[in-house]
């Protein structure tokens, strides 16, 4: 990739793509499990790209992790002890951390190389990791949470796409671990992909959370620079709370005085699905 060039990540194939005018390659490598590249765009700023898939943009980060953060967080009590799956750019642990009462975020994350080039060019999301709550563990997430028991109050599966290294994310047997590794009462987030051109990927997502996980839940949250614009997430509930009708108000609003996108009224808002979707989902 060179200055000038415009990356493409393409749908579908070949139907479509979201494009962006390079205007500086910042860095361009080779780990064990992906390539990792960081272009600089005018207007999305720093862009981080693994396997030529948009992950993090300066721009529009927050969008993501404040909806896969934010939302599970206020649908447990007194979240203490938080664990990170993937997410090796810090967004994620920067958004825990706004939360009052949290003693502990692991960060699991299977690649250095991730976590490097975010020390380097993401400073905003990666300054939180020198924090003395968090752990950083560079190991795999499957291996980690299959040692770990009702331990965590709330865990974040923040992947990359289920496709490559993040395959093994998206089962029913890891979200079953990932159930395990929750206290009573925990919740999981995981984002689960574009329903608007994948929603075939969406709906088998959120199958398998459900027969780990017997209570899911998916929410919507627009993401400018990924494919289509329209993304997903889902809850996993390690109790038989309702997300929209039994979360912390209280919380709720106290954090999102400190976002950019999340508030009470996005958190319930996320949930109501279109048609397209709820019939996919029956
Ligand atoms: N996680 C990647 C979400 C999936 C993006 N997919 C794509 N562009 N095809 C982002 C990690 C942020 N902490």
């Amino acid at each position: 990739m060179n200055k000038g060039d415009w990356f493409i990540e393409e749908f579908q194939g070949q139907a479509g793509a979201l494009s962006f005018k390079v205007d500086e390659v910042l860095f361009e490598g080779e780990s064990p499990y992906q390539k990792v590249k960081i272009v600089k765009n005018s207007f999305f700023g720093n862009v981080m790209l693994l396997d030529d898939l948009v992950m993090v943009t300066d721009k529009d980060e927050f969008f993501y992790h404040d909806m896969l953060v934010h939302v599970p967080m206020v649908c447990v009590d007194n979240p203490e002890n938080v664990l990170i799956i993937g997410g090796g750019d810090g967004g994620s642990v920067r958004e825990v951390l706004k939360h009052q009462g949290v003693k502990r975020v692991v960060l699991c994350e299977i690649d250095k190389m991730v976590i490097d080039v975010a020390r380097k060019y993401f400073p905003d999301l990666s300054n939180c990791l020198d924090d003395k709550r968090v752990e950083v563990m560079v190991a795999d997430g499957i291996k980690y949470i299959k040692e770990h028991k009702n331990e965590f109050d709330c865990i974040c599966v923040d992947s990359t796409d289920p496709i490559g290294p993040a395959v093994g994310l998206f089962t029913p047997e890891f979200y079953g671990y990932v159930k395990d590794a929750l206290r009573v009462g925990g919740v999981m987030s995981a984002q689960t992909e574009s329903p608007s051109w994948t929603l075939e990927r969406v709906v088998g997502i959120r199958k398998n959370i459900e027969a780990a996980f017997g209570n899911a839940y998916l929410y919507l949250c627009p993401i400018p620079c990924y494919p289509s614009g329209l993304w997903s997430f889902a809850l996993g509930m390690k109790s038989d709370k309702d997300p929209v009708k039994d979360f912390n108000i209280e919380r709720s609003q106290i954090v999102a005085k400190q976002c950019k996108y999340y508030n009470p009224e996005i958190h319930k808002a996320a949930f109501c699905l279109p048609n397209f979707i709820r019939d996919a989902l029956k």
